[in-house]
């Protein structure tokens, strides 16, 4: 089914069988008081905002049927596969590994590792670990990816600018068409948000297109239901 998606710099023609949801990194830790993103010294209550419209996304592209894929970010408990340049920073007590009130600090199978309830995948939902920013580096999702036969992807996660970007420049040079929704994503900081979104849609989208959450609604609707004016 075709659908198209209002976006900046310009629409987006999708088919939606080759249309894949992302959802990056919408953990405890980095939304929830006691894990990482509040050791690196941020106040996580910023990133609630997006919490809603990615749960109306979410829904919406459940019931249209497009494959959904969640990401974590994270390390295995020996820290093996943690470069010691990222494991090194901040206070040793608040560091990667470190024991917080989430459990160990961004170490998979901890509660902090685990995506919010609200945004919890379904049974069959690809979960992608990875370790790093990008959720392409050391991870299959490129091949899981060209298994289903995907080449568009909505954007949601945290943080804009940091998760999310990483991930859109490494899908953009793989041959993926980024549609980045903005309020289902959020920043530590609200002008880094902003310019994120910027740079992705600047110079005719050089790394992707950005819409919102209300756009993507409208172009999820069953075709019947796009033509009734509410
Ligand atoms: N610190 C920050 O803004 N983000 C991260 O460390 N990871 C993600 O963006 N997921």
């Amino acid at each position: 089914m075709r659908a198209t998606i209002h976006a900046e710099p310009e629409a987006v023609a999708l088919d939606l069988a080759r249309t894949a949801l992302i959802v990056i990194d919408m953990q405890r830790d980095f939304l929830e008081p006691g894990g990482f993103g509040e050791t690196l010294g941020n106040d996580v209550s910023l990133l609630g905002a997006a919490v809603a419209p990615c749960k109306a996304v979410l829904d919406a592209a459940r019931a249209a049927g497009l494959l959904v894929i969640h990401t974590r970010e994270g390390h295995r408990p020996d820290l093996s596969d943690a470069p010691k340049a990222k494991i090194e920073r901040g206070h040793p007590s608040m560091r990667i590994g470190a024991p917080g009130p989430m459990g160990r600090i961004l170490i998979r199978g901890e509660p902090g590792h685990d995506i919010i309830p609200e945004l919890y995948p379904l049974e069959g939902e690809p979960v992608i670990d990875k370790p790093g920013k990008g959720a392409f580096y050391a991870t299959d999702l490129d091949a899981l990816l060209r298994n289903f036969g995907i080449q568009h992807l909505l954007v949601c996660g945290v943080t804009t600018e940091v998760c999310v970007n990483t991930t859109v420049r490494e899908a953009n040079d793989r041959g993926y068409r980024c549609v980045v929704l903005a309020d289902c994503c959020a920043s530590y900081f609200p002008e880094f948000h902003a310019i994120g979104l910027a740079m992705i849609k600047a110079q005719g989208a050089i790394f992707g297109w950005v819409s919102d959450s209300s756009a993507a609604l409208a172009a999820l609707k069953p075709p019947a239901l796009r033509l009734v004016k509410s």
